[in-house]
């Protein structure tokens, strides 16, 4: 594997960082009362996200999940319009139609973030079967949690796009829970075994990445994107990481066992980034401008406009 040049590493570090720190700002107004409804945060998942999309063409296409802050921003989300979005104003992405669940740009290639578990694995393989059907050489790139690889969505769509080659990448964020569950406790494998390893079941390429090591990730990513657009068909990926936060705000995930917050802390993507690039000595200056970039697109979101109560209506019935 030959190493990105060092521009693209510390894109991706401040990438990495922006989530990061987004993410913080989004739990600071979100007890200001600014955003309805609720919010499920990645931290310490900005590897999977950065690297698996910093592998794709503009033109690719990204079905992610009401997980999926680092999905947009990674894809280059404005970041006044990902927080107008996540407080529910006109200024955002959808309009403010979706809210922190659904931020998705369709310009950007975002083509859904559902929050039915594993709808969207369907979906992105009906894409990747556009792209072949068309002759495109573009992908649908598919992110699903691990609670997702036990859902009867998944089975189907993997067996429908190993069989028809659809142009597919699909990337399980295994964050080591589902709700409120380890993986372990609610998926019958093997110990140990990755999940993974279901896709031979399919006959499909499968690989298992560490979710923490961002090139690592593009890497494998890459790999498979060529392999989708030669025709030789879909790809599972496993990125193994971890969710620093319960899964969602009111969740401060007390189940975990003590101290394996902490171990997984001490892989943490950026740390791990930043070292490998020599540039722990930047962090400061980077969070610092980065927290202004942040905390100005905030601000600006809060006074975006509402959406009219004749909005309502809008999105939901054909003309
Ligand atoms: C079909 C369906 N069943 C149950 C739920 C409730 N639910 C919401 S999130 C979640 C856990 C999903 O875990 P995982 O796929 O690992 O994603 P993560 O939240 O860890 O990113 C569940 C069970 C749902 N949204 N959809
Ligand atoms: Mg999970």
């Amino acid at each position: 594997m030959t190493a990105p040049p060092d521009a693209v590493l510390r894109t991706w570090l401040e990438q990495m960082i922006l989530i990061r720190l987004a993410e913080d700002k989004v739990m600071e107004i979100y007890m200001q009362g600014l955003v309805p409804g609720t919010v499920h945060l990645c931290q310490g998942q900005e590897a999977a996200s950065v690297g698996a999309i910093g592998a794709l063409t503009g033109d690719d296409w990204l079905l992610c999940t009401y997980r999926g802050h680092h999905h947009a921003l990674a894809r280059g989300m404005d970041l006044e319009a990902f927080f107008a979005e996540i407080m529910g104003r006109d200024s955002g992405a959808c309009r403010g139609m979706g809210g922190s669940s659904y931020v998705v740009d369709a310009s950007l290639g975002m083509i859904g973030s559902p929050a039915i578990i594993g709808a969207g694995i369907p979906v992105a393989t009906g894409a990747g079967m556009t792209a072949r059907l068309r002759g495109e050489d573009r992908i649908a790139m598919c992110f699903f949690g691990d609670g997702a690889c036990n859902i009867g969505a998944f089975h189907e769509a993997l067996n429908m796009a190993q069989l028809w080659r659809s142009q597919v990448v699909f990337c399980i964020e295994n964050n080591q829970y589902g709700e409120y569950t380890p993986f372990r406790d609610s998926t019958a494998l093997p110990p140990e075994a990755p999940i993974a390893h279901r896709a031979a079941a399919y006959g499909m390429a499968h690989a298992v990445v560490d979710g923490q090591d961002v090139i690592a990730v593009h890497d494998m990513v890459a790999q498979a994107r060529a392999r989708a657009v030669a025709g030789d068909g879909p790809t599972l990926i496993e990125a193994q990481t971890y969710r620093y936060r319960g899964h969602s705000r009111t969740d401060p995930g007390a189940y975990r066992p003590p101290g394996e917050l902490d171990a997984w802390k001490e892989r943490d993507p950026i740390g791990i980034l930043a070292s490998g690039i020599g540039a722990d000595g930047d962090l400061e200056a980077l969070r610092e401008r980065l927290q202004q970039e942040v905390d100005e697109a905030a601000d600006r979101a809060a006074e975006g406009p509402w959406p009219t109560l004749d909005q309502a209506r809008d999105y939901v019935f054909a003309d």
